[in-house]
C-alpha cells in the first residue's frame, strides 16, 4: 500500500522537489513531520520498521507477565498485574495505529509478526519462573523502556512522538510497581530476598541488551539520529540507564551482577563488563530461551481471535450497508 504523501507527488518532479525542501526544513527546525507531509521513502521505511517492531514488542511483551496473573500472591497484586498487561496491549494499539499512518496495514504487520518475518525486543524471549520476575521486569525492563522511550516523545514523526507521551506516563507507573514488588520481597524472608536477587541476576544483562548493539555496530543509528527519530545513541542510553539503576539498587538492597561496575570520575560514566553480544545475536536469530514459545502463543491467539475480527468486519459491513440505504 502506498501512503497518501507519495501519491500526491507521483509523477510530478517539481512537487517532489518542493516536498523534499519542506521535509529538510522541518527536520532542520526540529519540527514535526505529519502523515500529510512528503517524506523520503527511506524515512518512511525506517519509521515503519521501528514503530512496528516496537508495537510487536508490546504485544509479545504481554506474555511473560500474563504467565503470573493467575498466580499473583494477592488479589491486589493480581488486579495491578492485569491492569499492567492491559496497558501493554493499549501501547501496541497506539503504535500499530501510528505505523498505519505511514501506509502499512495492520494485517500486513500482524502477518510479518506471526510468520516470523518481524523483529520484536530481545527481552521478551526469556522465561518468568518466579513471582520476583514480575518485580524485575517492572524495575529493569520498564526502566530500560522509559530511558529509551522518553527521548522518543520528541521523535520527528508526529504520530509516533505523540503516542510515546502517553506510553511513557504508563511505563513510569509500571516501573514503580516493579520496584515496589522487589522492595517488599527484599524486606521479607531470606528466601524472598534470594528470589528477588536471582530475578535481578537473570534480567540485568538482557535489560542492557534492550538498547541495541554497541554504537559502532548499529547500522541504523546515524541516519535515525540525523532525522531526529533517535535522539541518543544506544550506548549513551545504556549508560544513562545504569546510572539510574545504581542508586535504586542501593535502596532495594540488591546487587547488580557486574563485578566491574564502577563510577569512572575521569570519564564521567560507569565502567562495566563487556556485554555477551553472542547471547544477544542468538536471541535475535530466534534461538533464545523462549522465542519459539512466544511465537507459538502469538499464532494461537491470532487464530483464536479470528471470529472476533470476522464479527467486527461483518458488523462494519452491515452498518455501511444501512448508511448507504438511508
Ligand atoms: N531486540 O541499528 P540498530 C517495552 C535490531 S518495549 C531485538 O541499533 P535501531 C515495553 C534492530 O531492530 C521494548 N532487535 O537499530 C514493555 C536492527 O535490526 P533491523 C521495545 C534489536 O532501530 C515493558 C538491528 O538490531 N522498545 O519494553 C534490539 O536504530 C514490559 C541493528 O540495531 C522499542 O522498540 C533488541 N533489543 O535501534 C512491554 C523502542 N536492538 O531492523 C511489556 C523503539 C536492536 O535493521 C512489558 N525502538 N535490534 O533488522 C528503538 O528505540 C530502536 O529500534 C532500538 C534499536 C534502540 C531498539
Amino acid at each position: 500500500m502506498t501512503a497518501p504523501a507519495d501519491l500526491s507527488v507521483a509523477g510530478d518532479p517539481q512537487a517532489a522537489e518542493a516536498g523534499r525542501a519542506r521535509f529538510d526544513e522541518l527536520i532542520a527546525a526540529d519540527s514535526r513531520v505529519e502523515p500529510r507531509d512528503w517524506m523520503p521513502e527511506a524515512y518512511r521505511k525506517t519509521l515503519i520498521r521501528q514503530i512496528s517492531q516496537h508495537a510487536h514488542s508490546e504485544i509479545i511483551g504481554m506474555q511473560p507477565e500474563s504467565n503470573w496473573i493467575t498466580r499473583a500472591p494477592s488479589l491486589k497484586r493480581k488486579a495491578i498485574l492485569m491492569a499492567k498487561v492491559q496497558d501493554e496491549a493499549g501501547h501496541g494499539l497506539y503504535l500499530y495505529s501510528a505505523a498505519q499512518t505511514l501506509g502499512i496495514s495492520r494485517d500486513e504487520m500482524m502477518a510479518q509478526l506471526i510468520e516470523g518475518r518481524a523483529r520484536y525486543s530481545s527481552i521478551f524471549n526469556y522465561p518468568t519462573p518466579t513471582w520476583a520476575d514480575m518485580g524485575a521486569i517492572g524495575w529493569l525492563v520498564d526502566g530500560a523502556a522509559i530511558c529509551n522511550q522518553v527521548p522518543l516523545c520528541r521523535a520527528s514523526y508526529g504520530p509516533y512522538g505523540r503516542a510515546m507521551v502517553r506510553i511513557c506516563k504508563e511505563e513510569s507507573f509500571h516501573q514503580r510497581q516493579g520496584f515496589e514488588i522487589l522492595l517488599e520481597l527484599m524486606q521479607g524472608t531470606e528466601a524472598q530476598r534470594q528470589m528477588a536477587q536471582d530475578a535481578v541476576d537473570r534480567w540485568y544483562w538482557p535489560s542492557l541488551m534492550m538498547f541495541g548493539p554497541p554504537d559502532e555496530q548499529s547500522p541504523n543509528s546515524a541516519q535515525s539520529m540525523a532525522w531526529n527519530i533517535k535522539r541518543f545513541s544506544n550506548d549513551d542510553l545504556r549508560q544513562r540507564f545504569v546510572g539510574m539503576l545504581v542508586p535504586q539498587a542501593e535502596v532495594l538492597g540488591v546487587t547488580l551482577p557486574d563485578p566491574n561496575l564502577a563510577w569512572n570520575e575521569a570519564e564521567q560514566r560507569y565502567d562495566m563488563s563487556e556485554i555477551d553480544w553472542t547471547e544477544f545475536e542468538e536471541v535475535l536469530a530466534g534461538r533464545g530461551p523462549a522465542n519459539a514459545e512466544r511465537l507459538r502463543r502469538r499464532r494461537e491467539a491470532h487464530d483464536e481471535g479470528a471470529w472476533v475480527r470476522e464479527a467486527a468486519a461483518e458488523y462494519a459491513r452491515k452498518q455501511a450497508e444501512q448508511s448507504a440505504a438511508a
